[in-house]
């Protein structure tokens, strides 16, 4: 059997005909999960991964040699879109060509960088301030007028409760905000009306006052919904709320923010986490926020000077809380705006929420209940949900391992209660391989989404490539959503584990080809090179100072202006590599032997480290990127002396 998804032949689908879940939900499934057959999640999640491979090859989703074309970008040809990945447990973000799937880049955020230095660069040690590892999974650029407006991209990290921000003129990390009094920063989004707020959530309840006293006992535990400058990346507010805060989202008109709660029990085991039947959606009010806080009403905790409005318990001005199905995961709201959609992970259904009518539950007028218009059923462990701009959405459905198409309208419209004995409003089931997590679709998350391609993250690949050991790959899918009907048209093997990630069009984004000298950085660089009275694009200089030897060297291909200086062993040693070249793609770096120190400078660019002098000796120092026939002798020796 040929299993090359690009090819025709291939069905997309190797199972028996009894095990194909493209079929329209049945009551059995409803069944299942209503006796609780679900059991502790982990167990049967993972138990409900199929068998594959060895199925009846007919059928599948009748992909034409045509569809598979047009994923087909041939050399020398440019993708229609960029796609933003986060990169999970590598720290990082990757961009991708789509549809051609191709990885174009590696951004290092959290992580240390062998290839650029980032993570061992004074700029980025600064940034990071020790800490060489994170956990990203939520990748979002900033907004202007409900679509990208192509300056950054920010990114979680869970592990460590931070925000970091991709300035896109360089695709560089340009700034890291910590997040104070949080755990488990997870979901983030930014305000779509504009470039303001990034709010970010804490998916772990701590003791807002973290200590020793307050630790052990959870009734005391809650969790901040963090407001934070997309601007300055300075920490605005916090709220703080009783539950735990899943996933992210915001409107469009810059009133409220949206966060998922599982576990509005307050447990702090699976058990205790699962026990209600609902668990809620919360909603904030950004203005009743802000005036609080002008106000003075914020309490500050700990060494944070972050001022915190406690909404803990019953719903006020500043939160509400609408009942949404078992242990939601995902919120995103439709590129209308109208509609908020949160996914029921212990539930085989979806909560849709009518934006407009929040008001009114502010304003007490209806019950948070009475925001609901749609609860469709599309699956067993609904997680997150696109949009196509056709009034469709498309929700990823882990434990069945497909995608199901539904039509919003259809959903609301059988709510109202118009009786239907089969549900119309689930209009595709397609299969996915395997256990897919987040899913989103090209421009999903805007005005202007444009339901032409939708990527599956599934976390499962199983047999889909080549064997490589015990740590698969993930498989990230790409399904043609243009037509009537999905078509799966590519696997794409990822190193673990992007969780999320954007497609946004080309057009929108707008990075410089050779660095023009006007980031943050380089202030950094120009206030050494005055103290030392430094030309930086003209001067090699060693300056010895106080309990700092400043080693200033120009590079053009192929020389290092200064090919050789000394120091004491000992000394710390900062080098300060400027690249003088101005060609595009003329990049150069700076390696020390000996001295784990080798980072990049691309062209017009200035990168700088700092080391302890070895051992008394010779060490060549060389340009580790190939730049010229003479690349090899680019390079020179750093003396010690005794
Ligand atoms: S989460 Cu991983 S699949 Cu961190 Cu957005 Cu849903
Ligand atoms: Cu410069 Cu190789």
């Amino acid at each position: 059997m040929n299993k090359d998804p690009r090819s025709p032949q291939d069905s997309n689908d190797q199972r028996t005909p009894e095990t194909r879940s493209d079929a329209l939900p049945g009551a059995s499934r409803r069944d299942f999960l209503a006796t609780g057959a679900l059991g502790i999640a982990g167990a049967s999640l993972l138990g409900a991964c199929k068998e594959d491979g060895k199925g009846t090859a007919a059928g599948g989703e009748h992909a034409t040699a045509d569809v598979h074309a047009k994923a087909v970008v041939k050399p020398g040809q440019l993708d229609d879109y960029y796609g933003f990945w986060s990169g999970g447990q590598s720290g990082e973000i990757r961009i991708m060509g789509i549809p051609s799937m191709r990885e174009i880049k590696r951004i290092p955020v959290f992580n240390r960088d062998a290839c650029t230095g980032w993570g061992a660069t004074d700029f980025s040690q600064q940034l990071l301030k020790g800490k060489m590892s994170g956990d990203t999974h939520h990748v979002h650029l900033s907004y202007n007028g409900g679509t990208y407006d192509g300056r950054y991209v920010y990114v979680n990290d869970k592990a460590q409760a931070r925000l970091a921000r991709v300035n896109c003129e360089t695709m560089e990390v340009d700034k890291i905000a910590e997040i104070p009094n949080s755990q488990g920063t997870h979901g983030i989004f930014p305000q779509r009306h504009k470039t303001g707020y990034v709010f970010c959530n804490a998916e772990f309840r701590t003791p807002p006052d973290n200590n020793a006293e307050t630790a052990a006992d959870p009734r005391g535990y809650g969790a901040m919904h963090t407001a934070v400058d997309g601007e300055t990346m300075e920490v605005k507010w916090q709220v703080l709320i009783e539950g735990n805060l899943d996933l992210c989202a915001t409107d469009y008109k810059g009133l409220y923010s949206f966060a998922t709660c599982y576990n509005l029990e307050g447990g702090v085991t699976l058990e205790e986490m699962m026990k209600n039947d609902r668990d809620c959606l919360y909603v904030f009010n950004i203005a009743a926020i802000e005036k609080a806080v002008a106000a003075g009403k914020g309490k500050t905790f700990g060494k944070s000077k972050v001022p915190v409005i406690d909404a803990r318990g019953a719903d006020s001005e500043y939160v509400v809380r609408v009942p949404v199905a078992k242990s939601p995961h995902g919120v995103n709201v439709d590129p209308t705006g109208k509609y908020a959609v949160c996914s029921g992970k212990l539930s085989p259904t979806v909560t849709v929420v009518e934006i407009d009518k929040l008001a009114d539950v502010f304003a007490k007028k209806i019950k948070p209940a009475q925001a609901i218009v749609a609860e469709p059923e599309v699956g067993l462990g609904p997680l997150h949900t696109a949009f196509d701009g056709r009034g469709n959405a498309y929700t990823s459905i882990f434990i069945d391992s497909v995608v199901t198409k539904w039509n919003i309208a259809k959903a609301i419209a059988e709510y109202k209660g118009e009786a239907v004995k089969q549900s119309q409003a689930v209009l595709q089931k397609l299969d996915v391989h395997y256990q897919i997590g987040h899913i989103n679709a090209s421009m999903s998350e805007t005005k202007d989404a444009d339901g032409k391609w939708l990527i599956a993250l599934c976390k499962f690949s199983k047999d889909r490539f080549l064997n490589v050991g015990p740590l698969h790959p993930e498989n990230d899918q790409l399904i043609d959503i243009s037509g009537e009907k999905m078509v799966l048209v590519h696997d794409g093997p990822t190193w673990p584990e992007p969780h999320d990630a954007v497609i946004v069009r080309k057009d929108l984004i707008h990075p410089k080809k050779v660095q023009s000298r006007t980031d943050e950085r380089f202030k950094m660089y120009e206030a050494w090179a005055k103290e030392d009275g430094v030309d930086l694009q003209r001067d090699s200089k060693v300056v010895r100072k106080q309990g700092l030897v400043r080693v200033y060297i120009t590079s053009l291909a192929p020389k290092f202006a200064m090919s050789e200086f000394t120091v004491k062993t000992g000394d710390r040693v900062q080098v300060i590599i400027s690249n003088i070249d101005k060609v595009e793609d003329l990049s150069h770096g700076f390696c020390m032997s000996h001295h784990d120190v080798n980072f990049l400078v691309n062209a017009q660019d200035t990168q700088s480290a700092t080391f302890t002098a070895g051992a008394p000796g010779v060490y060549w120092y060389y340009c580790p990127w190939f730049c010229h026939a003479l690349h090899l002798e680019m390079r020179g020796r750093m003396i010690v002396t005794a």
